[in-house]
């Protein structure tokens, strides 16, 4: 099969070898962020070289030739084997739990802290609705049984508790508050779960142009745990293995450039097996949300 660069990767293979990286360097750093040494050769050995042309894992899928890549969030995060793993916030302190390249993902610890959760709880109980899911054919929204929670929304500037996280998500993940859609708040009871789906809206899907009036395509995904399940409610990634623990105050990023499968963002809530479980999603646009 033809392999398929990463733009992330390649960017940043390209600024070392501009800054006269060495490919030893290069190895060591890759190899520093969890890449096996071996791929690390081979994606250096191939950049330094005469072709430039980079390879990713294997086991990722080739890109559709036709789907050109969106711009995507780079989230604020330290690097890890630094020995940093918190970054400062408007003096919030949010650590850096998960940091994972391909596909991007990173979970942070106490984005939010448990006042704010409870604030968000608070103001959303009163105003909770079934929810639900898009339409692909219409574009509208419809009650789906893959989708078995209960949840409400808040504008941008709909409290200064609002303004506030709104402020520091836009700044954690470096991507306008503009380009997000309203904060979604979920409430999720026993049982209640949301099967694997991806956050993009799918290309095939007749309602999918209605969709993209309003700020493009989705291509990053910030869900904040507001609380901490008795027990069940995980967010899973299946093509990647990753499960992520609903802890309150954290908060699980991903970004998908192209809205194709090959992003590897497949991602679901698992059922709530007691207790109940909140969160915030904020979905992020190409452009400004209007
Ligand atoms: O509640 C979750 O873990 C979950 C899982 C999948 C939330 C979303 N998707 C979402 O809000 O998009
Ligand atoms: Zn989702």
């Amino acid at each position: 099969m033809a392999i398929q660069a990463t733009p992330e990767l390649q960017r940043w293979v390209d600024e070392q070898l501009g800054r006269g990286c060495s490919p030893a360097e290069m190895i060591d750093a890759m190899v520093s962020v969890g890449h096996a040494r071996s791929f690390a050769e081979s994606v250096i050995g191939k950049a330094s070289g005469k072709t430039r042309f980079l390879e990713v894992e294997t086991n990722l899928v080739d890109a559709p030739a036709d789907a050109a890549a969106s711009e995507v969030p780079e989230p604020l995060v330290a690097p890890l084997a630094s020995g940093a793993s918190s970054i400062v916030v408007d003096g919030h302190h949010v650590e850096i739990l998960v940091n994972l390249h391909h596909p991007r993902i990173v979970v942070f610890g106490n984005l939010l802290s448990a006042d704010e959760c409870e604030a968000l709880i608070a103001a959303s109980r009163p105003q909770l609705e079934r929810s639900e899911t898009v339409n692909r054919d219409s574009g509208g929204t419809e009650l789906n049984e893959a989708r078995t929670s209960e949840g409400t929304y808040f504008f941008h500037d709909a409290s200064p508790l609002l303004e506030s996280i709104n402020r520091r998500m836009a700044q954690v993940t470096r991507w306008p508050l503009a380009h997000g859609e309203p904060l979604q708040i979920l409430h999720y009871g026993v049982g209640a779960e949301y099967q694997p789906h991806f956050d993009y809206f799918s290309p095939e899907d007749a309602g999918t142009a209605a969709l993209l009036q309003h700020g493009g395509q989705r291509v990053a995904t910030l869900i904040t745990y507001l609380n901490t399940p008795a027990a069940g409610g995980a967010t899973v990634f299946p093509d990647v293995g990753l499960e992520v623990a609903p802890i309150r105050g954290n908060a699980v990023f991903f970004a998908y450039e192209r809205p194709d499968p090959a992003s590897r963002t497949l991602h679901g809530g698992t059922p709530v097996v007691a207790g109940e479980k909140w969160i915030a999603t904020r979905w992020m646009r190409e452009d400004v949300y209007a």
